[in-house]
């Protein structure tokens, strides 16, 4: 059967993000919430100094730099940007000025080896980057990699270039009275807005090509919903609006949508911060009275069972939204007994811009476990292995179909037919079902993903690193369970060439090898086996799942 949203569907308009978000919505701030006062309340703040960006200033900052692009960088529509920075309140204006240009930016992890932000860079072919100081140098190696000019790297953040070789965003400005000063236009179905990487069912991580029609869509998809769980705009509720901890990196899809846009969108106010700190986050909370956060399961672990929190007051979140990962009920029970605060859920992918799923607070206690039902505009199916249709209760790989479904992955047209169903269903390589209500559960991963705290880890990029080793004769990456800290962790199965020792010493001197070369969230947490030989089909393809029920029974004994 193919399971349909009971909410109704939402006119999805035809427009571009910019034109959303700094035209349509600022008309519709002063026309029907009737608060002038809005656009002066302050969106974005760093919650480190305390600078900040209301409405104007940020659509202003974004012009401005849209402008510099144009005029400084003669850009072009379809020209990309790297974003490699960890969350700043000026992602907002630069990312929103290079879409005003008629741009793409292809945002990277901030925490990403020299090597891995040139594969990234390159594969989406930026004309420059945007980083912060402290990533300058790993910057400027991976652009000399990949031969982009020096001055092509600029700097967002509140840190200078000391040697004053790299500007600041807030430089590039129109050198010309006569530069297009007008709005780049786009066709917001086709051209693409933002190029997250993620590494889908199989194989290294791609280019998920986000039209700014999927980037509208599921900006209105996911609003909607959300209004059901009790958010308040800014002039909302006795002039108060709600304020959210914007701790989800700007550059995973889920802080993208969720945060980065939908405070544009709704009007609600984020508190920012680099890097998730339990005791910063909450003195935040307690500072700046935040009322809700959306966040993966590691830290509602941390607001669950870590004793920092006694000592802050978190009386002022209405509740906890968990996605990117599992969440066990146990969880989920713990932070209502500490904190009485519920947790919600909410499911998607960078493939679907992302939310598909979206639990309302009303219904956390009644539906634990689950991700909620299908958002506005949206379809699905669960099928088994053959493609069939299977039905309410039986657990199957998901497929959805709706508008915030991505356009295919960057230079890689042949993965459509695996990737998309005849009939236009993206496959998600997630297993779940539906129960009668139209709740989904996801109880399984089908697809090779490795998930450690919410970040995608794929197998097949530490295998071919570790193919790369000299002594290493072959290799299967698989997700191990840590049971102390409750999450997923990549483990290798190993098979040594002849005469190499098969010791603890070796195994920790080959770990300490890949965490040389990979981003500190693709270390090998989940250990190494020693095995004679990696499991495999008579046409040569990994048997994933042997090693993967093998380290299930290993990690439950
Ligand atoms: O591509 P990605 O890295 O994307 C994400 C998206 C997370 C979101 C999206 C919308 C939300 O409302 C929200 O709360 C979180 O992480 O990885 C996609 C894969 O992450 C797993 C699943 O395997 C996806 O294919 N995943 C995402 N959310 C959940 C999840 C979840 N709630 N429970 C279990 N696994």
């Amino acid at each position: 059967m193919v399971f349909k949203s009971s909410h109704a569907d939402l006119a999805i308009p035809e427009v571009d993000i910019w034109t959303l978000l700094f035209e349509r919505h600022e008309k519709e701030w002063k026309d029907d919430k009737a608060d002038t006062t809005n656009n002066m309340t302050e969106l974005f703040i760093d919650g480190e100094t305390g600078s900040a960006y209301n409405f104007t200033q940020l659509k202003n900052t974004a012009l401005n730099f849209g402008k510099g692009l144009k005029s400084q960088w003669s850009w072009k529509k379809g020209d990309v940007l790297g974003i490699f920075s960890p969350n700043s309140i000026d992602y907002a204006p630069v990312a929103f000025g290079t879409l005003w240009a008629g741009g793409v930016c292809s945002t990277a992890n901030p925490t990403y080896t020299v090597k891995e932000l040139a594969f990234q860079m390159k594969d989406s072919k930026v004309k420059g980057i945007a980083t912060q100081l402290a990533m300058l140098p790993t910057a400027l190696e991976a652009a000399q990699q990949i031969g982009i000019p020096e001055d092509r790297i600029i700097l967002i953040g509140h840190d200078r270039d000391p040697s004053g070789k790299h500007q600041h965003f807030t430089q590039l400005k129109s050198t010309s009275l006569l530069n297009l000063s007008y709005q780049t236009r786009v066709d917001p179905k086709k051209d693409l807005a933002f190029l997250v990487y993620s590494s889908g069912t199989t194989g290294l991580p791609k280019g998920v090509m986000l039209s700014h029609t999927n980037i509208v869509a599921n900006v209105l998809q996911f609003s909607s919903a959300e209004k059901r769980s009790g958010l308040h705009c800014m002039g909302g509720q006795d002039g108060k609006g709600d304020k959210q901890l914007a701790v989800l990196p700007f550059y995973h899809v889920y802080g993208l949508t969720c945060i980065l846009h939908a405070t544009v969108w709704d009007g609600y106010q984020a508190i920012a911060l680099p890097k998730f700190e339990l005791e910063k986050a909450c003195k935040l909370i307690q500072d700046y009275q935040v009322t809700f956060a959306y966040v993966p399961p590691p830290i509602i672990l941390g607001f669950a069972k870590h004793p920092i929190v006694d000592r802050y007051d978190l009386s002022s979140l209405k509740w906890l939204n968990s996605g990117a990962a599992p969440l066990t009920k146990e969880l989920v029970d713990a932070v209502w007994e500490r904190l009485t605060i519920p947790t919600k859920q909410g499911y998607g992918l960078s493939e679907t811009a992302p939310v598909t799923h979206m639990q309302s607070v009303l219904e956390w206690a009644k539906f634990k476990g689950s991700v909620g039902p299908l958002m506005a505009n949206m379809e699905a199916k669960v099928v088994d292995l053959d493609g069939k249709e299977l039905s309410v209760g039986e657990d199957g790989e998901i497929w959805v179909r709706g508008p915030n479904v991505f356009q295919g992955y960057l230079n890689r047209p042949e993965l459509a037919k695996d990737t998309f169903s005849e009939c236009g269903f993206f496959k998600t390589g997630d297993i779940g079902h539906s129960d009668s209500k139209g709740n989904f559960y996801i109880t399984d991963r089908l697809k090779e993903l490795i998930k450690y705290k919410g970040f995608q880890v794929a197998p097949a990029e530490l295998e071919g690193i570790l193919l790369g080793h000299s002594e290493i004769a072959d290799a299967c990456v698989i997700p191990a369970f840590d049971r102390e800290r409750s999450e997923e962790v990549p483990r290798v199965y190993l098979v040594m060439k002849e005469g190499v020792p098969r010791t603890d010493e070796k195994a920790k001197e080959l770990i300490d090898w890949v965490a040389s070369k990979v981003a500190p969230h693709k270390q090998l947490r989940g250990g190494i086996r020693f095995i004679d030989e990696v499991p495999k089909n008579p046409s040569g393809k990994i048997l994933r799942r042997v090693l993967k029920e093998q380290a299930k029974k290993e990690d439950r004994a």
